[in-house]
C-alpha cells in the first residue's frame, strides 16, 4: 500500500505542469480510507477558488516553497485569510503543512518556515509540518500518515 501511493506520486513528477484552476486526485491509503484531493492552483489569479471547497473539506494540505523566502509573507497572508474564513475558522480541521523543496540549497528549515508562518498561533486545530522533497517523494508518506491518523481519530 505504501509503494502504491509513492508510485502514483512519483509517476506524476514526470510531467509537472502548473495547475490551471484545480484538478482532482483520488488515492486510497488503506481499505478503509480514501482521499479525494482538490489540488488547487497556488497562482494568484486562482486563489479565489480555494474558499469554495473549504465547507466540504475534511482536511487541508498547505504546500510551501521553502526556497522562496521573498514570497513567504504572501504564503503567510494567504494562510491567515484561510484560517479566518468562516468555513474554516471554527472547525477542528486538521492542517498538514509541507515545507517543500528541501532539496534546494537555499531552502530554509521546516522549523524556520513554521516560525515565519506563525504556526504556533494555531491553537484550535491539529496541525503538523513536514519537510518534503516532492520530486523524490521524501516526507510525503510521513505527512499522509499523520493526516490519516487525524481523520481516523475524528471518526472513532
Ligand atoms: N527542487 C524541487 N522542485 C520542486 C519540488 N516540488 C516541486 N518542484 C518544482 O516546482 C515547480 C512547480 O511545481 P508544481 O507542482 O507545478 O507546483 P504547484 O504549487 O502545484 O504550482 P501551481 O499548480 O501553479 O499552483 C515544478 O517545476 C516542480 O518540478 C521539490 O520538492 N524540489
Ligand atoms: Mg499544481
Amino acid at each position: 500500500m505504501r509503494s502504491e501511493l509513492m508510485d502514483s506520486f512519483l509517476a506524476q513528477t514526470q510531467d509537472i505542469v502548473p495547475t490551471i484552476g484545480f484538478s482532482i486526485e483520488k488515492f486510497k491509503t488503506s481499505r478503509y480510507l480514501s482521499f479525494t484531493v482538490f489540488d488547487m492552483s497556488g497562482q494568484g489569479r486562482y486563489r479565489n477558488l480555494w474558499e469554495h471547497y473549504y465547507k466540504e473539506g475534511q482536511a487541508i494540505i498547505f504546500v510551501i516553497d521553502s526556497s522562496d523566502k521573498l514570497r513567504m509573507v504572501v504564503a503567510k497572508e494567504e494562510l491567515d485569510t484561510l484560517l479566518n474564513h468562516p468555513d474554516v475558522k471554527h472547525r477542528r480541521l486538521p492542517i498538514l503543512f509541507f515545507a517543500n523543496k528541501m532539496d534546494l540549497r537555499d531552502a530554509i528549515s521546516s522549523v524556520k518556515v513554521s516560525q515565519l508562518l506563525s504556526l504556533e498561533n494555531i491553537k484550535d486545530k491539529p496541525w503538523h509540518i513536514c519537510a518534503s522533497d516532492a520530486l523524490k517523494g521524501e516526507g510525503l508518506q510521513e505527512g499522509v500518515d499523520w493526516l490519516q491518523d487525524q481523520i481516523q481519530a475524528t471518526k472513532t
